[in-house]
């Protein structure tokens, strides 16, 4: 199984990029944000609850998010491997990752790590914001919560994944095929030392 992470802060493309990677490599895709999202427009108890966090620019509550991703990992038993985007969004939410993988027999494999400039967050995401329909996106102050919750609570998972040298930077500015290009890249260069 070869398991990637994309990772960055809001906006940052991971949901652009996820779609190419899933394309190009049969990757299963899991998103948490998506997942969340499905639950709310199915009304679910669990979407309602989580509701109240997106729309104030927070986090859900770990072992919601958990419990999502534990049960999208069993029920994609024969996937070749997954790609995590949005998610593990804390160090506990990381733990927890690295724990259902080992159960599995299985780890993360690389992560990339998409960098982009804080004013060019805000204007891409106050951009979607006027044909996304999503709450989260309607406002700047949500916006710059957002990014403060992913400096505070998010950026630490890039150093728990860097101890073990799997984390690649790669710059988000720019055109999304060439930025694509060099996910690619990366992935490609990962697996081919990768057996397993
Ligand atoms: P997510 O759905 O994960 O949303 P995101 O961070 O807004 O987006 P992403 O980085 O994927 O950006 P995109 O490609 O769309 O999370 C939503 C909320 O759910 C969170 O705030 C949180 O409350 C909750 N949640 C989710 N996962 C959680 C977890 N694990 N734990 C706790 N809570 C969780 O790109 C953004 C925009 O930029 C798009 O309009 C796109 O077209 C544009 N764009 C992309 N690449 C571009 C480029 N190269 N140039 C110009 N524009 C570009």
């Amino acid at each position: 199984m070869f398991n990637l992470i994309l990772f960055g802060p809001p906006g940052s493309g991971k949901g652009t990029q996820s779609a190419n990677i899933v394309e190009k490599y049969g990757l299963v895709h899991l998103s948490t944000g998506d997942l969340l999202r499905h639950e709310r427009a199915m009304k679910t108890p669990l979407g309602i609850e989580a509701q109240q966090f997106i729309d104030k620019g927070q986090l859900v509550p770990d072992e919601v998010v958990i419990g999502m991703i534990s049960s999208a990992l069993d029920a994609n038993t024969d996937a070749p491997g997954f790609l995590f985007d949005g998610f593990p969004r804390t160090v506990a939410q990381a733990e927890a990752l690295d724990r259902l993988l080992d159960l599995k027999r299985a780890s993360i494999n690389l992560v990339l790590f998409l960098e982009v400039d804080d004013e060019e967050l805000i204007k891409r995401l106050v951009n979607r914001g006027k044909t996304s329909g999503r709450t989260d996106d309607a406002d700047e102050n949500i916006q710059r919560k957002r990014q403060e919750v992913y400096k505070n609570e998010t950026l630490p998972v890039a150093g728990h994944y860097s101890k073990h040298k799997k984390v690649v930077q790669v710059n988000g500015m720019g055109d999304v095929e060439e930025i694509f290009g060099q996910l690619a890249q990366q992935i490609d260069r990962r697996m081919d030392s990768y057996v397993g």
